[in-house]
């Protein structure tokens, strides 16, 4: 094959896609300046190095987390370019105590709920980290408030992430379609379809589970015994946790297995954030064919989906993967006579 053959002449981009898929201008200029914003991220990320951008920044964010360099900068980036997107009308930042209210002459109709830099406590040692947004669309007759985030998940109009690794990769999906990747191409500065119609594996994909066991003195019973069951048997499962969780995710979504975070006594919400972690991973998992679950929560175990977040920084457990895993974790909950939802 000439290297001329190997020259796409025809690529599919960001806009182009959604375009096509939605036919939505604003969802267009939406989609554009988060992509924006993830260029610019990653572009720092590859400098932390050189560029004295690890360590802390001296202030502490919303999670009372002590807050990097680059959270500072992350967050800046994707505030700057939402608020001039003029396209949304209101922002959530894990960074940000407070919800960001665009002014009236840049407002629009998209509500943003995002962590500009999640794992961002591995930066210094050069683990991957992430960025997770939600989008939802303000109300009919609002104005925008953070009344228009704090909706159930089913509400949700996309969902996305970045992982910011060995390749600069966006996945998201909009409300009832399938999930998509596309990888940066740093030589056009365009995020190009790589990933059409991405499908949790149906199989359940590789045994691989999830979690982070130093919490599993605190966990439920059920919990423990699921774990226990994915390390037992003839050929027990592998574990794999990075602690960074669109590293965790993208590795579930692709590979397979079960990802943990559940309700337990130290954190009985969970630790992950409901609005910018839980409901859009939640919604990628479910519309790539997998399950997202609650686990025991607040007396059920529910989708993820299904939770409405009563504060912007509320927190919710997450338990990830597929009918064979999501089931083993079941049976544990059936034994001890809890209820539990068809798979
Ligand atoms: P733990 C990072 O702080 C984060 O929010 C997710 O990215 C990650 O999956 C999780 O917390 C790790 O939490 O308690 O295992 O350190």
């Amino acid at each position: 094959m000439s290297t001329a053959d190997q020259f796409n002449v025809d690529v599919s981009t960001l806009n182009r896609f959604v375009m096509a898929n939605t036919r939505d201008p604003d969802l267009v200029i939406l989609m554009n300046a988060i992509a924006t914003s993830c260029k610019l991220i990653t572009s720092a990320v590859q400098r932390a190095g050189v560029g004295n951008l690890y360590g802390l920044a001296g202030e502490v964010n919303s999670t009372g987390d002590d807050q990097k360099k680059l959270d500072v900068m992350s967050n800046d980036m994707m505030i700057n370019a939402l608020v001039n997107s003029g396209v949304c009308c209101v922002l959530v930042s894990e960074e940000n105590e407070e919800p960001i209210m665009v002014p009236k002459e840049l407002s629009g109709k998209y509500c943003v709920a995002f962590d500009p830099l999640d794992g961002s406590s591995n930066i210094d040692c050069n683990v991957s980290v992430g960025t997770i947004f939600s989008v939802y669309e303000k109300r009919e007759g609002s104005d925008g408030t953070v009344e228009d985030l704090l909706r159930s998940g089913a509400e949700c109009l996309c969902a996305g992430y970045v992982a910011y690794s060995s390749a600069c990769e966006l996945v998201f999906t909009f409300k009832g379609k399938s999930v998509h990747g596309f990888c940066l191409d740093p030589t056009i500065g365009e995020f190009v379809h790589t990933r059409p119609n991405m499908m949790f594996p149906q199989d359940g994909g590789k045994k691989i589970y999830s979690c982070n066991e130093g919490n599993s003195n605190y966990w439920d019973k059920p919990i423990q015994d699921a774990v226990a069951a994915f390390n037992q048997g003839p050929k027990p499962y592998s574990a794999r946790y990075v602690g960074s969780m669109v590293a965790d995710i993208h590795r579930t979504l692709l590979y397979g297995g079960i990802y943990i975070y559940p309700a337990d006594n130290k954190s009985p919400k969970g630790k992950l954030r409901c609005l910018y972690e839980g409901i859009p991973m939640a919604m990628i998992i479910e519309q790539a064919g997998g399950i997202a679950s609650t686990g025991l929560f607040e007396g059920k175990i529910q989708r993820v989906l299904e939770l409405t977040p009563d504060e912007i920084h509320c927190k919710c457990p997450i338990i990830m993967g597929g009918p064979r895993d999501i089931g083993v974790v079941y049976e544990q909950y059936k034994k001890a006579g809890i209820e539990t939802p068809e798979l």
